[in-house]
């Protein structure tokens, strides 16, 4: 599409192998081409872009844009883009429904045990129906408390209120009382509040270093006895370790997750649990939303390789 679109011929090249390119090839490609395509396994860290300088002959990169495949962009730094020159976009709005279709599919497994239960009668260790076998926690009527009231979060919410009933609390930097008055949703001052009056707590703040591991042991003893945790936004938001803890010591009841620092590597010790839901960032794996990602993004990068100014531009 890109190709045909644009007067002038385009050169692009594929990462054909379909695995993340390394520091060098990020470099590489960076100090080579006008624009970059990238997805979220792509860490381009201050070293890159600066390597990628010191590669091109004018000393900055030749890359004018990085082109996010993906709405989070903690994945690149986003100071050093600035500082060299390199204009960076999203992709936001159209991986909405999926991810907050996921988060309530995660909130469902892990209050219901439903991953414990499948794993059971596929290891054939089933013995049959039981009155108390694999009980849970009704997410009918729950309250459920949401960080970060953005277009996932309200998205979720939406979800939460109208098909489960859910009262919902929030806490986002700014106010959103429009959106929260459409779900009843109330805004709380603290993180220490929003875990004090939910039983279940879902992630969808970006990952910046003010949020790196918002959810640590400190923030964790504030939750009720027998919360839920579901994080679909960044496994940076989340102190593995400490979260580890509660749901070993049975303070959390459980916790769904899709996401994690360092990914696709996951903590051993949460792969040691079972009160814990782990799938590998699908959050926004539709057929779909992927055409419609990927639509995005070309968008971006016609518009830059054109001469306009990117519709979604980060910064
Ligand atoms: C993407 C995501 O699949 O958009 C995001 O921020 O986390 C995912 O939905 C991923 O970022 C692809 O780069």
């Amino acid at each position: 599409r890109l190709t045909s679109a644009l007067t002038t011929a385009v050169d692009a090249r594929l990462n054909a192998d379909d695995r993340p390119l390394d520091a060098d090839g990020l470099a590489d490609a960076l100090a080579t081409a006008d624009a970059v395509l990238c997805t979220v396994t792509d860490r381009i860290d201050a070293a890159v872009f600066a390597e990628a300088a010191r590669r091109a002959p004018d000393g900055r990169p030749r890359a004018g844009l990085l082109a996010n495949f993906g709405v989070g962009v903690n994945h690149i730094d986003l100071e050093a883009a600035r500082a060299h020159g390199v204009a960076v976009t999203n992709t936001p709005g159209v991986l909405t429904d999926d991810t907050a279709d996921v988060a309530i599919a995660l909130m469902l497994m892990a209050a219901r045990r439903l991953g414990e239960g499948e794993r059971e009668l596929r290891a054939g260790r089933w013995s049959g129906w039981r009155p108390t076998h694999l009980l849970g926690t009704s997410l009918t009527g729950a309250t459920l408390g949401i960080v970060g009231f953005g277009r996932i979060g309200q998205a979720v919410a939406r979800r939460a209120h109208h098909g489960f009933g859910m009262p919902v609390r929030y806490l986002n930097p700014s106010a959103r009382d429009a959106e929260a008055a459409a779900v009843g949703a109330t805004r709380c001052g603290t993180l220490a509040e929003l875990l004090t009056t939910s039983d279940v707590v879902s992630l969808h703040c970006p990952a910046t270093p003010a949020t790196r591991h918002l959810i640590d042991a400190a923030a964790l003893a504030h939750a009720r006895p027998g919360a839920i945790l579901v994080n679909t936004a960044r496994g940076d938001v989340v102190d593995a370790d400490a979260l580890a803890d509660a749901l070993r010591a049975g303070r959390l009841a459980a916790a769904g997750l899709d996401v994690y620092e360092g990914e696709p590597r996951v903590p051993p010790a949460l792969l040691a649990l079972e009160n814990v839901v782990l799938l590998p960032h699908l959050g926004s794996a539709t057929v779909r939303t992927r055409r419609a990602m990927g639509d995005r993004a070309l968008d971006n990068l016609e518009a830059f390789l054109a001469g306009r100014t990117p519709p979604d531009r980060v910064i």
